[in-house]
């Protein structure tokens, strides 16, 4: 044990897709055996997880009779009874079954769209009675190859239609649940709809009920895209709409990795930390911290745990990181705010006299872009926050 070591008050989940990943691959079988819902709850709980994540079809498997759900449902309860571990998220699996090869909220076959919202709604119902709070659509399927196929206007509209729906089912119900939309730009389709965390914020804005939908982005998701994460988040935490998060890593230009957190890009990694932290002084993300990650192919059921264990240990190593860089005398003095009294007050909030005053200041230009911003000194010094000689 270390000061590293998870605790419940660092709010670390897992899915059961997560560990529980066979490493099944596109081209290669299962390297390990499946775990069942129940082991997996007293494993993370050995770690020092504190939630688990899962759909639908985690943990009842497609088309159980009811009795069968029943048993299934009652078994994990109490496992998570036994073990303290809680359910923050649930979602539904609309990609896995071949009647949703051509999407499932925008597929053009009105009884694919019929059997998705069904299947979403009994998935929120068992979501609900586990506990959860938050509820991820992540429209994996819900793309094309055969761009002809329909006009993609049809797809965001659709889109809508369903989510809309699903917020009123909620909303009759009384349940106390948000809905998190997952982007990602392809795979496993050629392209997916709103394929970054920007095209959901403003979709979300064209809701019925926008207040109950916020975005749940995952870091290889976005760096798939090629952007920046940190920027991603930080928009969603500036509209107050990042609900939930997927933590992993991955490398630009490659397939959906899914690799332990922060084993790619650890200045990226530490860059969102810092953010989701605060430690600048801002406002800290208070959700559920997902790894949304799976352990290397070369795994047995041993190196699972080490990478599950991985992943909470690196996010606290760059909490504390992140706190020393931020209280950091050299940080703090360049990151300072530039204050001008004259300045300052002319630039928000337009007025007549505002803009005349902006016109009429004294800027010399070249006197200003003269002035070198010690960036270089900064970024060297996160550097070596990062390696550990600060
Ligand atoms: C799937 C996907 C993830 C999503 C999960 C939620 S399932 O593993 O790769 O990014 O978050 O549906
Ligand atoms: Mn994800
Ligand atoms: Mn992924």
């Amino acid at each position: 044990m270390d000061t590293f070591d998870p605790t419940l008050a660092d709010r670390f989940s897992f899915g059961l897709w997560t560990v529980g990943n066979t490493g099944r691959d596109p081209f290669g079988e299962a390297v390990r055996a499946p775990l069942s819902p129940t082991y997996t709850v007293r494993k993370l709980a050995e770690c020092g997880a504190w939630g688990v994540n899962l759909h639908d079809n985690d943990l009842v498997p497609f088309g159980a009779p009811a009795s069968e759900r029943d048993r299934i449902v009652r078994e994990f309860k109490s496992a998570l009874a036994e073990h303290g571990l809680c359910v923050p998220m649930a979602t539904t699996n609309l990609f896995s079954h071949p009647i949703f090869k051509d999407g499932a909220f925008s597929a053009n076959d009105p009884k694919v769209r019929a059997f998705a919202l069904r299947k979403s709604m009994d998935a929120i119902d068992l979501g609900v009675e586990l506990g959860a709070r938050t509820y991820v659509f992540w429209g994996g399927r819900e793309g094309t190859e055969a761009d002809a196929c329909r006009d993609p206007r049809t797809a965001v509209a659709r889109t809508r239609d369903a989510l809309d729906f699903l917020c009123e089912y909620v909303r009759e119900r009384r349940y106390d649940l948000r809905f998190a939309l997952e982007a990602k730009p392809n795979e496993p389709r050629g392209d997916i709809y709103f394929p970054t965390t920007g095209h959901m914020l403003h979709f979300i804005s064209t809701l019925a009920h926008p207040e109950m939908v916020g975005v749940n982005p995952e870091v290889a998701h976005e760096t798939m895209a090629g952007l920046s994460f940190t920027h991603g988040v930080a928009q969603a935490m500036e509209a107050g709409k990042l609900f939930h998060i997927d933590l992993n890593a991955q490398r630009i230009g490659r397939y959906d990795q899914d690799f332990r957190f922060g084993s790619e890009d650890v200045r990226q990694a530490f860059l969102l930390v810092r953010l989701l932290e605060g430690t600048m002084g801002t406002e800290p993300y208070r959700g559920p911290l997902h790894f949304d990650a799976h352990a290397y192919r070369s795994e047995d059921e041993a190196g699972v745990w080490d990478f599950a264990r991985g992943c909470m240990r690196t996010y606290k190593i760059l909490k504390a990181r992140a706190q020393a860089f931020d209280a950091d005398p050299l940080v703090r003095e360049i990151i300072a705010d530039v204050k001008d009294a004259a300045v300052d007050p002319l630039l928000a909030g337009y007025t007549r006299e505002k803009a005349s005053s902006l016109r009429a200041l004294a800027i010399d230009p070249s006197a200003v872009a003269k002035r070198g911003l010690r960036y270089e000194q900064l970024d060297q010094r996160m550097m070596e926050h990062l390696l550990g000689v600060r």
